[in-house]
């Protein structure tokens, strides 16, 4: 019989809820929860895709010690026994937790707990450093808490809505349906700010193309403007704000950097739309200046007092989907939980509550800071969970290194092979998203469930469930004696009642009466209600502040005169462990691209389509080089997401610096010193297989998922060694030596297709889709195979556009040349952008150049 649970999302920080339907044995289907406030039922791709994503290829579950399947009591054993004769030799900052926005709060608690509680440790630190640590110092600088003073309500009731270093159509695709339809239904204005001209870009009513770390620049002299246009609200200033000597005179005057008229244009889109929301995220947080653009993006708010009102305020989107949740129980490195600090008092009340006499006294190391210590020695144990530090810490190079030295290395996750977990001398199995069971905080502060939906596969343990195990071999049983996950959230609830203590608004103190019955049945509820900072702001004098920031300079290195800037796909999460699996989400992207402006292109000489090493004083990584106008000059952008084990060389964060803010510790993966060359490959050629392919020594490879297999694109110098690549069986070829033109074929003893292999000098590839479809089938006569087409042409899709319904850029094509002018025609002719949606900017943007191409021509 199947059944439906209520859960929320494995991926991003809008937390949407999940109607998620269980068919079978690791089988679910997927639909947006129609009740959750979070998204209305609406859902992106990832999201609606998340059914692929829940089989046990891959997985880890047993516990390994080396390459040795071990039984839990010896892996945990092991881990404690490692972990206290650390703190026994060299003391408790020896030791160290890198945990993750991935984590559920109840995991969390109990990790947080152990290292500050009874480690006696700060040495607790997640990977939000590198997501959230900006946005989390500028609101305790500005507000004296980290509390996000604006919900998605305020989003459907603004009338301007600016982005900030947001990629939102991509990034935050359900937050992004939500800014569509207030667009529609109250006319509400979008301007985004990002160096990109992304597909969010696209269809704003203004993009500000600021310069690399230009925001501080834009928004000091925003203020000044509006100053100047006497819209500073002095009344709510002088009842509500601590203003510094001087604030006002020192903002500076434009920028040279942005045209005088789209700045005009800015300005008059804020002075005239008093309901205002700032939406900023990692093109904010990123850099080395990224507190500080924070606060430049606070003080507009807070001077024009569009703060805590309906429809406005600043909002720091989270990118995880517990990032928020990590923060109130403390992940982070430099507070105590329940957004506590370490003062006396404060410290007096944690160690009271948790009955410990082992808290630490002070911060611990910044994750960056914490792989330094690991690289020299001072850290000796370092236990990973729920991230990917080998691919997602700037200067992989160097946090490699330490890696490779560090006496114990422990590492938690779902997937067996990752690049973090061939460094580990044990791993743990987790539980997975459908497995595991706890609570979400989201970007509006709304707590969900997530609910197991299938029971736990092969050994693996909840997190809270290690982390609760090692500490009773501690000898701290007492302390961590949880008999489910709804124990630890009702003890991290009665700890909240320890911050209004100290002034804090945090405060779930009320659902410390939370039975088991309605911890299982509990609904999204948000604390802190809409505008949580409306009553006082939580600073000694009730003021918030308004921080003075100057705009930084970017100092220019000959060698790398270009700027590298770093994000996301669409379709792809993070280190790719459990997108990367899915064959429809593999479709949007398949290879790492460098984009590059057309002149800048023409210029170094990177032809469209070929290969291209992007340089910095840290490393080089190897992409495809895809020209795009919509790329400033003299700059470039990939993505953070392949790894080691997906691809060759395209790893990005071989090249990210390790430089941080000097507030928040969080690296500037977005502005980093580059240069770019061509690269020139003797062949090109792609491979199918069925089983995951493992080339070594080669120039360029790439592989990526499909339906019956694997797609991997390769590029390489000198001869090919086919063999090498090709499993056994039954092999056809052909061959044009002349052309450096060669293919093969394996079959199997049934003579179904396990892998294909088509090589090229010049370039030319067959279409791939063909060839892929192919693998495990029978039907392709040899001649077909080797041509790598069917005997009667098939049209080509091109490039897939809308995932769900497997629409391609050549069908919307045809469909525009038949009449459909615009997203919604699309939709009816084709099914495009009817599902999730997340897909309709991609449509606008074909849309535009297929009618464009057309009024060209009719000219
Ligand atoms: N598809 C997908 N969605 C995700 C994730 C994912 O991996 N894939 N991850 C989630 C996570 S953890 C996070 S943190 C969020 C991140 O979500 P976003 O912050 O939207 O994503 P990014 O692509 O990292 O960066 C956003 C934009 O910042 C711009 N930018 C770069 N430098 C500057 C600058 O100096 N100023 C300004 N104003 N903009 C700049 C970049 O060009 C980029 O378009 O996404 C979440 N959602
Ligand atoms: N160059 C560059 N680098 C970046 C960024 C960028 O924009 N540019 N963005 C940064 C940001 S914002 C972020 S958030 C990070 C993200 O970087 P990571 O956190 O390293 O990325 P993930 O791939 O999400 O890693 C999560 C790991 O946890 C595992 N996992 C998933 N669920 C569970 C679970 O329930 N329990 C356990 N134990 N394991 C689990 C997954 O298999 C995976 O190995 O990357 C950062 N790095
Ligand atoms: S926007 Fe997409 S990825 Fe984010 S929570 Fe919603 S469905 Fe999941
Ligand atoms: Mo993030």
């Amino acid at each position: 019989m199947p059944r439906t649970v209520r859960t929320t999302c494995a991926y991003c920080g809008v937390g949407c809820g999940i109607r998620a339907t269980v068919t079978g044995d690791r089988e679910v289907q997927i639909a947006g929860d129609p009740d959750h406030p979070a998204n209305h039922g609406r859902l992106c791709s990832k999201g609606t895709h998340l059914g692929e994503t829940v089989g046990l290829e891959g997985r880890l579950l047993h516990p390994m010690i080396g390459d040795d399947r071990a039984s839990w009591d010896e892996a945990l054993d092991q881990v404690a026994g490692r972990l206290r004769a650390c703190i026994a030799e060299h003391g408790p900052d020896s030791v160290a937790f890198y945990v993750s926005g991935q984590l559920l709060t109840e995991d969390y608690y109990v990790a947080n707990k152990l290292m500050k509680g009874f480690i006696g440790s700060g040495n607790i630190d997640t990977n939000s450093r590198l997501c959230m640590a900006s946005a989390v110092a500028a609101h305790v600088r500005a507000f004296g808490e980290d509390v996000v003073p604006v919900s998605y309500d305020d989003l459907d009731a603004a009338d301007l809505i600016l982005l900030v270093g947001s990629n939102t159509a991509w990034c935050h695709p359900v937050i992004w349906q939500r800014i569509e339809k207030a667009r529609e239904r109250r006319g509400t204005k979008l301007v985004v700010i990002d160096p990109r001209r992304t597909e969010t870009a696209e269809q704003a009513d203004l993009h500000v193309p600021i310069a690399p770390d230009g925001d501080i620049a834009l928004f000091n002299a925003l203020l000044a403007e509006m100053d100047a246009r006497g819209l500073v609200d002095r009344e709510y200033l002088e009842r509500n704000l601590e203003v510094p000597e001087g604030f006002f005179e020192n903002l500076a005057p434009p920028v040279g950097d942005i045209a005088a008229a789209k700045f005009r244009a800015l300005g008059d889109l804020v002075a005239a739309r008093p309901r205002m929301v700032t939406l900023f995220s990692q093109g904010a947080n990123q850099s080395r200046s990224g507190t500080d653009k924070g606060n430049a993006i606070i003080n507009l708010h807070l001077a024009m007092g569009r703060i805590n009102r309906v429809g406005t305020g600043p909002f720091s989107i989270t990118g995880q989907p517990n990032a928020m949740g990590g923060r109130e129980v403390g992940g982070l490195a430099n507070m105590l939980a329940c957004h506590l600090g370490f003062s006396e008092p404060e410290r007096a009340d944690v160690a009271g509550f948790w009955n410990t006499d082992r808290l630490c006294t002070g911060p611990g190391l910044k994750a960056v800071d914490m792989f330094r210590a690991v690289h020299d020695g001072r850290i000796k144990f370092l236990w990973v969970m729920a991230t990917n530090p080998a691919v997602s810490l700037p200067d992989t190079g160097f946090v490699r290194e330490a890696l490779a030295r560090c006496p114990t290395v422990v590492v938690s996750d779902v997937i067996a092979d990752t690049d973090t977990g061939h460094f580990a001398h044990i791993r743990l199995p987790a539980l997975a998203w459908g497995e595991k069971d706890g609570t979400v905080t989201n970007s509006e502060r709304r707590i969900s469930r997530q609910r197991p939906l299938f029971d736990a596969p092969g050994e693996a343990r909840a997190d809270w469930r290690i982390v609760c195990d090692v500490a009773a071999r501690l000898g701290h049983g007492a302390a961590f004696a949880f008999d489910g996950p709804g124990a630890v959230f009702r003890e991290y609830a009665a700890m909240t009642a320890l911050a209004p203590r100290h002034g804090k608004v945090l405060d779930l103190s009320p659902w410390t009466a939370t039975t088991e019955w309605h911890y299982a049945t509990l609904k999204p509820f948000r604390w802190g209600g809409e505008h949580p900072l409306a009553r006082r702001f939580p600073t000694s004098s009730g003021k918030a502040r308004l921080v003075p920031v100057t705009a930084p300079v970017t100092a220019n290195d000959p060698s790398f005169p270009l700027r590298l800037n770093t994000g996301r796909y669409r379709d792809q999460w993070h280190t790719m462990t459990r997108t990367g699996l899915s064959p429809t989400l593999s479709q949007h992207r398949r290879e790492p691209l460098v984009e590059v402006h057309p002149r800048d292109a023409a210029a170094l000489g990177l032809a469209a389509d070929g290969l291209a090493r992007v340089v910095t004083a840290y490393g080089a990584a190897i992409y495809r080089v895809q020209i795009e106008p919509g790329q400033r000059r003299g700059e470039l952008f990939v993505p953070m997401h392949w790894t080691d084990t997906m691809s060759g060389a395209g790893r990005s964060n071989r090249l990210a610096a390790p430089d941080v803010d000097p507030v928040s510790g969080q690296p500037g993966f977005k502005n980093i010193a580059a240069w770019i060359e061509p690269v020139a490959a003797d062949w090109r050629a792609f491979l199918v297989t069925r089983d995951a392919p493992a080339p070594d020594g080669l120039l360029y490879w790439v592989r990526s998922r499909v339906a019956g297999g694997w797609l991997t694109e390769l590029a390489g110098e000198g001869a090919i060694d086919a063999e090498a690549l090709l499993p056994q069986g039954e092999r056809l070829e052909v061959a044009d030596p002349s052309k450096g033109m060669r293919r093969l074929a394996v079959r199997d003893d049934d003579g179904a297709l396990v892998a294909a292999l088509y090589v090229t000098r010049s370039g030319d590839l067959p279409p791939r889709e063909w060839a892929a479809g192919q693998l495990g089938g029978t039907a392709a006569a040899p001649a077909e195979l080797l041509a790598g087409r069917p005997m009667t042409p098939q049209p080509s899709r091109g490039p897939i556009v809308c995932v769900c319904h497997g629409v391609g850029a050549n069908d919307i094509a045809e469909a525009a040349c038949a009449g459909a002018a615009t997203v919604a025609a699309i939709g009816s002719a084709t099914a495009a952008g009817t599902n999730c949606g997340s897909c309709r900017p991609a449509i606008a943007r074909l849309l535009e150049t297929a009618l464009t191409f057309e009024a060209e021509a009719a000219e």
